[in-house]
């Protein structure tokens, strides 16, 4: 068992609520209980409380946890705190729901707590995609030492885990620490129900008398809620000519140039804070008293794969999505390819009008300029592995340019790698886009709302079905008449948002139905191949060690304990080893496949490895990887879609389906690999030579074989037209990585920025908008 050493993240987390959800009333349809609670965004699952009347002084609540079939336990702390509190926890054990009161002395592991009376009401139930708590808690208010004021507002604790219990039919049973937890704002004043209600109840009855003893606040600005006798509070919600769902790259792009074109705007963002600017806090201790997060300071990227409560990653996505404010532009390496004409090309699948995209380019990089040498002295750093690729590449005729001074030349090539950092941290679209939306009066932005689905009359989108019912009645966001929807949720993303809202392939429309959940009628669904033709660079890394070569103790120190010449130099001016993430050269070469078409092959070099695998002794101080990704001109395509549990995952794999792939790929890592006997002191120590390329390649792990450049699941073509509308709809538009046809051949940031640019120009001109 793994201690629970959540010390440093709770304070994080109490940060974070300054940003976070507020809990709502809601109705819960099974058994008409009026709960206060809220649904995490990110896990789906459901905590809700009510109580009995204030004046009764019971020490006493009704509470429920509902989570989706795949959620291992999961558990609540009213208090929001672990220490010497009520936690309650749930799991499922074959059909039945299995729950306990526990209770702490440390973060460790909690046991069964003497005094609360739990007793499972008959809403409780297990069906194929949910399981459902619902419970009485006599003599839960009160505890040794302490307890829980519902006289007032409060910050009550969730936690999550994918990892099952020890033993699901034991109430008692050991877990290990929660995979994820959060905190929310409750108003506990505003969480009691009637006696008559709550008696009936507590003894297992449904619905309502229709009379509440308490008002309810208003939780935003823009929305009032009745404080009468009505158990459906009123909320007006404010209508915007474009709501754009999800704010990565292509969504900040996209709002920021329709705000700038005075259209009334709205940018809902599923995650929270990410850098500094945004709000974000998460930082080591060695920044503090500086403006930085973990999300600011390049050095730390590696970090972001080592984490131990990594609340970037979506967690309903199964391979790595950034689910915060940046999407993915605020968790990537930055590695920053400005877009070669070919990836724009009618052979890649682009509309001929969208070739030209030279002048989007330009705006793209007037707003964001890559930088070889993002370091603010200028000086490059830890550029040791770039002189041994200099030396390997150099036999096999390779050539260093500056790669961005000539986009198009993609072949036998190397250079210093370019990014998108500015001012020796990071930039992308946050620091720059979101910024000069951020200050018009006509653009909305908020966090940490989920949007679920459009809400549509046929053909005609109408709104935006969230999770936030301060936006609207039942969370629902209306467009003025002639509004527009911008889904820019990412490759999984758009994709699950459109499967919800009655778009896509039958099969992936009917899971959603068999959750249970609202659809358009049968009649309106629209049939469009939505999660097909998807691509992904296969990559593999090789391990090499050389005696020049510092892996920077492999990046394990620069959060905890970084270099502290290195860490000064970086507080003081943003130069330094930690100006930069861990690539240092990058590579192409045109590969010719046994089919005759060329595909391209793309190497990135950094100092220290994710894994090696050898037999022999290695110096782990000296060692790099090189990354060899297939990209343009592959021809595998794979299928995504969601699971019942309505995670969004590959249903079909896009790498080496195509066999011809696999070999070209092979064929460029044998090149590669040709020239290390030239250089002196140069050993390859993944794979070692007790295991073939052939077999290296043969027996490489599925999972390591992906690189997070998802495109294609919305194909321009396929599911959007040229303008980007979604087939089939008047007013429903997309702007992210899922509408590129293929792979460009570089790292994929730079083409989904521009593509941004180039689409929202054209929403712009399409008459019939706002
Ligand atoms: N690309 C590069 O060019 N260079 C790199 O170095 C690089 N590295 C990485 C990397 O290291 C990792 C770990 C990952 C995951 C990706 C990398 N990429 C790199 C790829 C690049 O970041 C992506 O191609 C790019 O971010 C895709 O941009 P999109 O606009 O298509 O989508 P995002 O996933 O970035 O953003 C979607 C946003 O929507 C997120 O903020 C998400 O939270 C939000 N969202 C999703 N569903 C939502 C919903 N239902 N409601 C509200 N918001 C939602
Ligand atoms: C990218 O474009 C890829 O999507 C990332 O996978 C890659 O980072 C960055 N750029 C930088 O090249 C790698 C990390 O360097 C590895 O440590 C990590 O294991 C890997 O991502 C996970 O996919």
């Amino acid at each position: 068992m793994r201690l629970l050493g959540c010390t440093l993240t709770l304070g994080l987390a109490f940060l974070r609520t300054a940003h976070a959800q507020l809990g709502t009333q809601y109705v819960d349809p099974d058994n008409g209980i009026t709960f206060y609670g809220l649904t995490d965004p990110v896990h789906n699952v459901t905590y809700g409380y009510v109580f009995p009347p204030l004046d009764s002084g019971a020490t006493e609540f009704i509470g429920e946890i509902v989570a989706p079939i795949d959620t291992e336990w999961s558990g609540v702390s009213p208090a929001g705190v672990m220490i010497e509190a009520l936690l309650l926890v749930a799991w499922v054990n074959g059909d039945e729901v299995v729950s306990s009161a526990r209770w702490a002395t440390d973060y460790i592991q909690p046991l069964a707590m003497v005094g609360p009376i739990l007793t499972d009401l008959p809403s409780t139930k297990v069906n194929s995609t949910h399981w459902k708590w619902v419970y009485r808690c006599e003599n839960c208010t009160t505890w040794s030492g302490g307890g829980l004021d519902t006289t007032s507002f409060g910050a009550p604790a969730w936690a999550f885990s994918s990892i099952p219990v020890d033993d699901p039919s034991d109430p008692e049973s050991d877990f290990q620490e929660h995979t994820d937890f959060g905190f929310y704002g409750l108003d506990f004043s505003s969480a009691h129900a009637s006696a008559s209600d709550y008696a009936n109840w507590a003894a297992g009855g449904t619905g309502s008398s229709g009379t509440f003893t308490s008002t309810t606040t208003t939780t935003t600005a823009t929305s009032t809620t009745s404080a009468t006798s009505s158990a459906t509070p009123t909320v007006t919600a404010t209508a915007y000519d474009y709501i754009i769902v999800g704010a990565g790259p292509g969504g900040i792009i996209a709002a920021d140039r329709l705000s700038e074109a005075g259209k009334n705007v709205l940018l809902l963002e599923r995650g929270g804070p990410s850098t500094w600017e945004t709000g974000g806090r998460y930082a080591p201790d060695w920044a503090d008293g500086q403006p930085l997060t973990k999300f600011d300071v390049p050095g730390l990227f590696e970090t972001l794969f080592t984490d131990s409560n990594p609340f970037w990653w979506c967690k309903d996505v199964n391979t790595f999505a950034g689910c915060l404010v940046g999407g993915g532009t605020s968790v990537n390496g930055a590695l920053y390819w400005y877009p070669a004409d070919s990836d724009f090309s009618t052979e890649q699948g682009w509309p001929s009008s969208w070739v030209n995209h030279a002048p989007y380019t330009a705006k793209l990089i007037d707003r964001i300029p890559s930088t070889d040498h993002p370091s603010t002295d200028g000086l490059r750093y830890l550029e040791q592995t770039e002189n041994v690729t200099a030396m390997l590449l150099g036999y096999q005729g390779y050539r260093q340019v500056t790669i961005n001074d000539d986009p198009d030349s993609k072949d036998h090539i190397y250079g210093y790698s370019a990014y998108s950092f500015i001012g020796g941290q990071r930039g992308g679209p946050v620091a720059t886009y979101l910024q000069s939306a951020n200050t018009r009066p006509n653009f909305t932005f908020k966090q940490w709302v989920y949007v679920l689905n459009v809400v549509r009359d046929g053909a005609q989108i109408t709104g935006v079905a969230t999770n936030d019912t301060s936006l609207g009645p039942d969370g629902v966001v209306p467009l003025t008449p002639n509004g527009r929807v911008v889904l820019a949720a990412g490759s999984f993303g758009s994709p699950r948002v459109l499967f919800r809202s009655g778009i896509g392939p039958e099969d992936m429309i009917e899971v959603v139905q068999a959750a249970g959940l609202e659809l358009p009628d049968e009649e309106d669904w629209i049939d469009l191949p939505v999660g097909y033709n998807v691509s992904d660079n296969p990559s593999i890394n090789l391990v090499f060690t050389h005696p020049s070569v510092d892996a920077y103790d492999n990046w394990a120190t620069v959060w905890s304990d970084p270099r502290e010449a290195d860490a000064n130099q970086y507080l003081a001016n943003r130069s330094g080893v930690l100006a930069q993430a861990s690539p240092r050269v990058n590579f192409w070469r045109a590969l010719c496949g046994s089919d005759g078409n060329t595909r391209w092959m793309q190497g990135t070099v950094r100092p220290g490895a994710a894994s090696v695998d050898t037999v022999y002794p290695y110096n782990a101080s000296q060692m790099f990887t090189i990354t060899a990704y297939l990209s343009t001109g592959l021809t595998s395509r794979g299928r995504i879609g969601i699971d019942v549990a309505l995670t969004a995952r590959a249903l079909v794999n896009p790498w080496f389906v195509d066999e011809i792939d696999r070999e070209t790929l092979l064929q460029g890592l044998e090149e590669i690999v040709s020239t290390v006997p030239l250089v002196n002191g140069l050993t390859m120590i993944t794979p070692d030579n007790t295991t073939t390329m052939e077999d290296y390649v043969a027996d490489y792990s599925v999972a390591s074989l992906g690189s997070n450049h998802w495109v294609g699941s919305n194909a321009i073509g396929a599911v959007v037209d040229e303008n980007t509308l979604v087939f089939g709809t008047n007013n429903l538009f997309i702007v992210d990585a899922s509408i590129v046809p293929a792979l460009p051949v570089g790292n994929p940031q730079g083409v989904v920025m521009s593509m941004a640019e180039q689409a929202v120009s054209r929403i712009l001109a399409l008459a019939g908008g706002p």
